[in-house]
């Protein structure tokens, strides 16, 4: 398996040698840009994948194609995380959860109850926040450039058991990223987190070696999750955010032009996929309340409040996963989210 990777990463790399967006290419070449995301056909990454190749190609009247890479095609996440780092994908759309093994500062979307909970806060927080900007710099040292960062809706939890409290996630087994933030979290509830990748949750839940699981409604659709779990639960503790990347190298080669295009479409997208979030998530609820007898439960906000309150454990832990520039950024965020939350109330 591993011989067979280390011959696609090869071979991925001659053709890259050969085809890849260099900008010193004459402009009657045919140019490929590689786009690698981790979900799977028809999935927030991929609409959005779909999106940014059709508005390449259509702009650079197709000097330029997009080939997209869904989840495992050529590889799992970490390796695309490699890829990226290291050029052989020039984009490519990883969320804190991948990325946050090199960059832990990432993982200050995945604090509970820290960001806004209506879409149109999260996008003014995320639009104008110096934090973002923070964050991309500490991503660029990491070679990874981030050119956007979206969210893909809240994160519900699937489960055997109905969880109305932290005492009812206490003995079970919850799959969660291998993110040491969200294992913390789910810790910080009593639960047992269970780091597995995306690929094998369904099999790991209908052979009971996990009780539950933690995704955005339209992927425990698409992914069948609901298919072998009793209970759906919104507790709209935080959101599942990702960004779109490319290799700084890369894009420091492009011309200016080429960038500006960039930026503009990654600009575009942006109100594009906040918009696409919300339809899919609403819709895919409905198709799960349809196809199956699953109950969903809805939280009430003095249920909330006492998960608010357990998962101050894990705030602590970010923090001290982080230095010092990583707790300024986490309290930046807070102090947005607040001055968003208040403007509103006004
Ligand atoms: O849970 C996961 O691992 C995955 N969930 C989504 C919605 N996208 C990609 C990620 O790998």
């Amino acid at each position: 398996m591993k011989k067979q990777m280390v011959t696609l990463i090869l071979l991925i790399g001659i053709i890259m040698t050969i085809t890849s967006g260099c900008s010193t290419m004459p402009a009657s070449e045919q140019t490929v840009w590689r786009f690698g995301h981790e979900e799977i056909l028809g999935g927030i990454q991929d609409i959005y994948a779909l999106e940014f190749k059709r508005l390449v190609e259509e702009r650079t009247d197709g000097e330029i194609t997009v080939e997209i890479y869904r989840a495992d095609e050529i590889g799992g996440v970490m390796d695309y995380l490699e890829f990226q780092q290291g050029g052989l994908l020039q984009f490519s759309i990883l969320n804190p959860g991948t990325t946050s093994t090199t960059v832990p500062e990432n993982n200050v979307f995945y604090n509970h109850f820290l960001l806004p909970e209506e879409d149109d806060d999260i996008k003014e927080v995320l639009r104008n926040s110096k934090a973002i900007e923070m964050l991309n710099e500490i991503n660029e040292r990491n070679e990874l450039k981030v050119l956007d960062w979206f969210y893909e809706g809240f994160n519900a939890w699937t489960s055997n058991k109905p969880i109305r409290s932290p005492k009812d996630f206490r003995g079970i087994s919850i799959r969660t990223m291998a993110s040491p933030l969200i294992v913390a979290s789910y810790q910080a509830y009593n639960a047992n987190p269970t780091p597995m990748p995306y690929m094998e949750i369904y099999t790991g839940l209908q052979l009971n070696q996990i009780d539950a699981q933690v995704n955005p409604v339209f992927a425990i659709q698409e992914m069948g999750f609901y298919e072998v779990q009793k209970y759906l639960i919104q507790a709209r503790q935080d959101g599942f955010f990702a960004a779109l990347v490319t290799n700084p190298d890369f894009f420091n080669d492009l011309e200016p032009e080429m960038q500006e295009m960039i930026r503009e479409i990654a600009l575009e997208l942006n109100d594009f996929i906040f918009d696409v979030q919300d339809s899919l998530n609403k819709e895919r609820l409905e198709m799960i309340r349809e196809a199956s007898d699953i109950e969903i439960i809805e939280l009430t906000q003095e249920e909330r409040e006492v998960f608010r309150e357990a998962s101050g454990k894990a705030r602590e832990v970010f923090k001290s996963s982080v230095g010092e520039e990583g707790r300024e950024i986490l309290r930046i965020l807070e102090e947005d989210t607040a001055r968003v939350l208040e403007k509103k109330d006004k």
